[in-house]
């Protein structure tokens, strides 16, 4: 009796059909177009995952998330079948790079891509989908899903020079950053408090700028080797990793390794920490500043007037630019306080200059845009809307990273118990509502590249707090980059990402449960 009661239990639950609909969809960001019809679709264990050969790398993982979300082990396979979810690529009828289509019907699902890029947004959508659902006969409603992206850029920016992240935690975030279509990922290579990818010519910037961070840690650095492993995973995930040098001001990290490169610049008393070169087993250089264990910034310049400065820059662009297969090369050129206009702009020219010699456009926070630059170059507005109109009346473009809607290091609000608040609190819906193309006057579509949200890491110290700060801000901002405006609603997004806080919860990520949403 019990062995046969066991058993009807058992197939009474795996013969238990969930439903998934298309009309009452969870997905961010929203997609352009969700059309529903009657064909409903039953995913169950013998449909095949169809795909061809040249694009097997799909196939298998899409099985991988079907198995993940729901635990059905489906084939794949080359041969087409009766009943199938088939993946191709096939651009005709993609408005933009990176498009897709989802059509459900009773027999089969296609996912089709414009590019691998739109076929890998696909399925993230699909697996967005299927979150939650619970069992191994799913009925999917039937109906199309039309989505390609408003901005070709949406990224996000992590600073490791504040703290230094270890590569398995930008690794995981990277994980994270795909769901949402984000396909930019910006690393804060270097500040004043710390220097993390290894220039080989210059090689005392990580051993000894590199061992310090905010509050006088261990730091860290990324060898070459690493750096490019973090490039290629991210690519497997369509994310291309944009390396920021910051120059010539947040450098005192570079100037604790070399002095030669130090015009004579004085770290804030109350936080410099001389360092001992003897624990290097290096002969300490006199003319080096110690280092900064504060937050400050605006200090630190390199030598502008001096031609090692040039050398240095250079190396450091050539190298990076040879591990960096992505378009961008992001120089800083924020907050050069100490360094008078007519030096800063001497600088940014050279700097920029260097930056196309080596095959790469040069990207800068919004006050690159007082020097000359190349319509090719971008200018990432964070805090001054005239430093943006500079730009794009010299023909460049604008990524937007405005600091009050964007800034993933701000508060929630005045009880969030890290981050700061020098911009604003920023609530998820304060992220959430707002355009790029209607915040300043004279910042139009045509001269905006996209949208990023930077997280500053001077009170981020763990992977918990990067999920913490980052989520959910960053899916409202990957909805305003990559959705349209007219499908846009707070209501209906604050009832999508409810169903994202259980898949958050699901898969231990930390994450801010904002008041302004009724969490499942
Ligand atoms: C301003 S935004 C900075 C960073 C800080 C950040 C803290 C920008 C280009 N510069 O150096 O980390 O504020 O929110």
């Amino acid at each position: 009796f019990i062995v046969g009661f066991v058993a009807l239990m058992v197939t009474s639950c795996t013969d238990k059909v969930v439903e998934v609909s298309l009309e009452k969809h969870a997905i961010i960001p929203v997609p352009v177009q969700v059309m529903t019809s009657s064909s409903d679709f039953l995913l169950e264990k013998s449909v095949k995952i169809t795909v061809k050969e040249e694009i097997d790398f799909f196939g298998n993982q899409l099985k991988t998330i079907i198995q993940e979300t729901t635990g059905l082990q489906l084939m794949v396979q080359n041969e087409t079948a009766t009943k199938a979810i088939e993946l191709k690529i096939d651009a005709s009828f993609a408005p933009v790079r990176e498009a897709y289509k989802i059509e459900i019907q009773s027999d089969k699902i296609q996912l089709i891509g414009s590019d691998e890029a739109g076929l890998f947004y696909a399925i993230q959508t699909f697996k967005q989908l299927l979150d939650g659902v619970d069992g191994k006969n799913i009925l999917i409603q039937g109906g199309l899903i039309e989505d390609y992206p408003e901005y070709a850029y949406r990224g996000m920016m992590l600073d490791v020079a504040r703290h230094f992240f270890p590569l398995a935690d930008v690794k995981h975030l990277i994980d994270q950053l795909a769901i949402y279509k984000i396909n930019h990922l910006h690393l804060h290579l270097s500040d004043d408090q710390g220097w993390r990818v290894e220039i080989k010519s210059w090689p005392l910037l990580t051993t000894i700028g590199g061992a310090n961070e905010v509050g006088g840690g261990d730091g860290g650095y990324y060898t070459q080797e690493e750096y490019q492993e973090l490039v290629s995973y991210a690519a497997k995930n369509f994310i291309t990793i944009v390396p920021e040098i910051d120059m010539p001001g947040h450098t005192n990290a570079a100037l604790n390794a070399y002095g030669i490169l130090n015009p004579g610049i004085e770290v804030p008393n109350e936080t410099a920490v001389p360092i001992d070169w003897s624990v290097f087993g290096l002969e300490s250089d006199s003319l080096a500043t110690p280092y900064h264990t504060g937050i400050d910034v605006g200090f630190s310049t390199l030598d502008i007037h001096s031609e090692i400065t040039y050398q240095f820059v250079e190396d450091v662009i050539r190298e990076i630019a040879a591990i960096t297969p992505g378009p961008y090369l992001h120089i800083g050129g924020d907050e050069t306080l100490i360094v008078p206009m007519e030096d800063y702009v001497y600088f940014i020219e050279r700097a920029q200059d260097l930056v196309t010699k080596y095959g790469k456009i040069t990207m800068g926070w919004d006050e690159v845009a007082h020097a000359k630059l190349l319509p090719s170059s971008v200018a990432q507005y964070w805090a001054k809307a005239e430093n943006a109109l500079l730009a794009i009346d010299q023909g460049a473009k604008v990524l937007m990273s405005p600091a009050v809607r964007t800034y993933l290091d701000m508060k929630y609000d005045s009880t969030t118990n890290i981050g700061l608040k020098w911009a604003a609190f920023i609530e998820l819906d304060d992220a959430y509502n707002w355009d790029p193309t209607t915040l300043h006057e004279g910042i139009h579509r045509k001269d905006i590249l996209g949208v990023e949200a930077p997280l500053w890491t001077e009170t981020i110290e763990t992977r918990a707090d990067i999920e913490y700060m980052t989520f959910p801000r960053l899916a409202a901002i990957a909805e305003i980059a990559w959705s349209p405006a007219f499908n846009r609603n707070w209501e209906d997004f604050s009832r999508r990402i409810s169903a994202h806080g259980r898949t958050w919860e699901r898969k231990g990520i930390n994450f801010y449960k904002s008041p302004k949403v009724k969490w499942a």
